[in-house]
């Protein structure tokens, strides 16, 4: 089983995150990735993919476009766990 962030941990990991946006309603964070044009968006989300089914960590993610939107939460844990933040930073790193 996975557990949800306390607040305190929330906020620590949160300022390690400085591209990515809380969202309180669904305790997630979110963030949006824009590119030149589709192709480029596509080939992210392939990288995003990959690493997804690694971690067994899925996001919830919409694409127009060049536009890709994020959204982490843990379903299994009803919030934000660890695994969201290690997800984040594992997606950060492809677009550095
Ligand atoms: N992805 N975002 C997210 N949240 C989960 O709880 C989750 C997942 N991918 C796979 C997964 N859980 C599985 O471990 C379980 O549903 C079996």
């Amino acid at each position: 089983m996975v557990e949800q962030l306390s607040e305190a941990e929330r906020a620590e990991a949160l300022d390690g995150l400085s591209d990515w946006d809380y969202d309180e309603a669904r305790d997630a964070i979110t963030r949006a990735f824009v590119f030149a044009d589709f192709s480029e968006a596509f080939a992210f989300m392939t990288r995003v993919a990959l690493l997804a089914e690694k971690a067994d960590h899925h996001p919830e993610w919409s694409n127009v476009y060049n536009r890709v939107e994020i959204l982490l939460t843990t379903h299994d844990a009803g919030g934000l766990s660890g695994r969201d933040i290690e997800m984040a930073d594992a997606i950060d790193g492809l677009v550095e």
